[in-house]
């Protein structure tokens, strides 16, 4: 049985490194040499690939003395290589148990074979269908083809072919430095076989703002970078017509696919011309003859170093681009149409935008805001989004969400009141004010401060960034959000410190009136206590984006027996849940108020919270009611999921509880919980609600709208 050495150049990946080495070790081909080389990694990594090799000693570390690039990592891997194979993975990425045996057992007498690739934002998706029927995949004649994405990730080589045909990574590249492995390695090769069944698993990175993975690097540096790599392997390899067709038409390629993209102020062009025309002047006759009408006439510009014209003819084939692609769906229409029809009108200097979770509902602080400026400053008017036309007061206009309208008014409005995040795809305009009033005192870790995330979205720290960079202005709650909001938003512009706009009613609507006015609303009996429940959602229980599964856990046949004499039952789902709740049997006791528009009018209308991981408890902590927290999945919640800014066990104001049995003892006995937590309750209010004061709506408005 032959060595393979495997080759892992790592910087900075502590998060993933140990799916990268569990997924080693538990491979069943087992006879490895595992070379980890460390380019100086300014985070753990280090400490835990030590970890791993003081347990495993088939895995050796070393580590640089200075930052020097995959390319020469990699390289410096080779020579340390004493098995009878070679193979790269990434220290981000991983494998199922197989592949290496999978690879080894079919490389038979070849120099080489390869897997395939595939891309994964969970480190679970570790089992793959392997039926012990190969699907092989043979190259002979066009097996440059097999360079495709430019990596060698996935090849197993015998040692012996590297050494003698001297194959090395770039050095003095810092990306595509494959390439320069990878062309001698198919020049030298007359056959490969491509086993699909090997995969390898390549993560998709979910932090591009501040731990980028080398192809999350800015776009222009990434361009800049490939268009010297082309230069480069072109001067090397002027000789060899296969080679040079090859580049040539990955440089086309690349230019159409990423450069063009990338392009997108003419600063842009500036940086990239100059590199561009050292490119286009190296392209063969032949492969500018056999490109497109249209890429042949943005060439022509480049190739006659005329930098005007070549801004002129850009301008108007991406426009024609964008109108091309966005003929595509509605949806994208509209985006074409706000972007380039609708910002080009004049702005309205008093027309204010409004929305609420998503159009979801009329509520939180911008429906306090809304209603503020209604009556106290008349000369603004308003546009709401919702997804359902609603009643509400005053005289605002409403749109549906994402409809011709909605982009018409968001292009027009001057001001934007948002709780959450806007479309990313909206450019934002000059003068426009953009007012966030975000949506609760955050308990579980938020964006930047989230190790990884295991949700349906894996663009998530990525859009939020480009959205959260619109924000003018930011509410804030308390300090300890102040701080948190800084650093895990990445926010450096104003902090509104006034408390919650929608907390003003908290104050203002604490009376019998009141109360009685929105029960009456909600339909239920004026005579019985109200316990309201309100959990979060789970980021790993999801239907599809937005959209997330919640199973109920109270027991409510029980809490009605025991409980049905004095108390009715509100259930709140949040507004990502869409499946819905069967309650009929319950009728009279359980009511379902998930789509009731604003939940601080359940808080005034209930005698106890009970919740979770909600942020909900924050703001309820105002009425100084009795708030029981059900958290039968603490553990995996607070240590896989999300990780929380607070001790949850010794820092919020009532007792954490297991089981629905706990959660009615507690009801029961409400009392001597209220003066259990009368202390750690009276620090938490100061800590957290001490701005609500019922003026944040006035304060905010008289702030944003001078
Ligand atoms: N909410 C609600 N009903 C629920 C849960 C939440 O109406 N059952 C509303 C509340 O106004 C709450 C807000 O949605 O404050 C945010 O809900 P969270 O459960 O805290 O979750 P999330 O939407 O992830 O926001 O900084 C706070 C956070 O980011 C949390």
């Amino acid at each position: 049985m032959d060595k393979i050495s495997v080759i892992i150049p790592m910087h900075n990946t502590e998060e993933f490194v140990g799916d990268c080495l569990s997924s080693l070790k538990n491979q069943t081909y087992d006879n490895l040499e595992i070379i980890i080389v460390d380019d100086k990694s300014t985070d753990n990594s280090l400490e835990i690939v030590q970890e791993y090799a003081e347990a495993d000693d088939r895995m050796i570390v070393y580590s640089l003395d200075e930052q020097k690039g995959v390319g020469y990592a990699r390289n410096y891997g080779i020579e340390k290589a004493t098995g009878a194979y070679v193979y790269f993975l990434d220290s981000d990425d991983f494998l199922p148990r197989e592949t290496l045996s999978i690879l080894m057992n079919n490389i038979g007498g070849n120099v080489a074979v390869r897997g395939s690739v595939r891309s994964s934002h969970l480190s679970s998706a570790f089992t793959v269908t392997f039926d012990g029927n190969f699907n092989p995949i043979t190259y002979t004649d066009n097996r440059y083809n097999l360079l495709h994405n430019l990596k060698a990730k996935n090849f197993l080589i015998k040692k012996e072919f590297v050494d003698e045909h001297n194959l090395k990574f770039s050095e003095s590249h810092m990306f595509y430095t494959d390439l320069f492995f990878l062309l001698p390695f198919f020049k030298n090769i007359t056959y490969i076989q491509r086993i699909k069944e090997a995969v390898y698993f390549q993560r998709l990175r979910n932090d591009p703002i501040l731990n980028p993975s080398l192809s999350q690097t800015d776009s222009i540096d990434l361009s800049k970078s490939f268009i010297k790599v082309f230069v480069d392997l072109k001067q090397t390899y002027s000789k060899d017509n296969g080679i040079n067709a090859f580049l040539d038409k990955r440089f086309l390629n690349y230019y159409r696919k990423e450069i063009l993209i990338a392009i997108s102020t003419k600063e842009d062009v500036e940086v990239l011309f100059e590199h561009l025309r050292q490119a286009v002047s190296l392209l063969g006759e032949k492969s500018v003859a056999n490109a497109s009408i249209i890429l042949r006439r943005e060439l022509k510009p480049i190739q006659k170093n005329n930098i005007k014209r070549y801004k002129k003819i850009m301008k108007r084939h991406n426009a024609f681009r964008e109108l091309k692609e966005s003929l595509g769906s509605r949806r994208r229409f509209y985006y074409f149409l706000y972007n380039h029809v609708f910002t080009k009108l004049p702005i309205k200097s008093k027309l204010v935008f409004f929305e609420s979770f998503l159009g979801k509902n009329y509520s939180d602080s911008p429906k306090y805001i809304y209603e503020y400026m209604n009556k106290h400053k008349k000369k603004y008017k308003a546009v709401w989004s919702f997804n359902e036309k609603k009643k509400i007061p005053g005289r605002g206009k409403q749109v549906e969400r994402f409809s011709l309208k909605y982009f018409y008014y968001l292009a027009r409005a001057k001001y934007w009141v948002s709780n959450s995040r806007l479309p990313v795809q909206l450019t934002k305009r000059k003068e426009n004010i953009y007012l966030q009033t975000w949506h609760g005192t955050p308990l579980k870790r938020l964006v930047f401060d989230m190790d990884d995330v295991y949700s349906a979205d894996p663009n998530y720290k990525k859009n939020f960034y480009i959205q959260s960079r619109r924000w003018d202005y930011l509410s804030s709650p308390n300090e300890y959000s102040s701080n948190i909001f800084q650093r895990a938003f990445v926010y450096n512009k104003e902090m509104l410190e006034f408390g919650y706009p929608r907390n003003d009613i908290l104050y203002k609507g604490n009376n019998n009136k009141e109360i009685k006015k929105i029960k009456k609303k909600l339909n239920i009996p004026l005579n019985k206590k109200v316990v309201l429940y309100a959990p979060t959602w789970r980021d790993d229980d999801y239907i599809a984006r937005g959209k997330y599964n919640f199973s109920l856990k109270l027991n409510l046949e029980k809490m009605q027996q025991r409980l049905g004499d004095d108390y009715i039952v509100l259930l709140r789902m949040h507004y990502f849940i869409a499946n819905s709740l069967d309650i009929s049997q319950y009728e009279g006791f359980a009511y379902d108020v998930s789509t009731y528009d604003d939940i601080a009018e359940l808080y005034l209308a209930s005698d106890l919270l009970i919740t979770d991981y909600s942020s909900v408890f924050f703001d309820y902590a105002n009425l100084k009611r009795p708030i029981i927290f059900f958290t039968y999945d603490l553990e995996k919640y607070r240590d896989t999921l999300r990780g929380f800014y607070l001790d949850i066990e010794s820092e919020v104001p009532g007792p954490l509880l297991k089981t629905s049995d706990e959660v009615i003892d507690a009801i029961e006995t409400i009392e001597t919980v209220k003066e259990e937590y009368e202390e750690i309750y009276d620090a938490f209010y100061k800590r957290f609600c001490l701005w609500d004061d019922g003026k944040a709506s006035e304060k905010t408005v008289n702030k944003v709208f001078k």
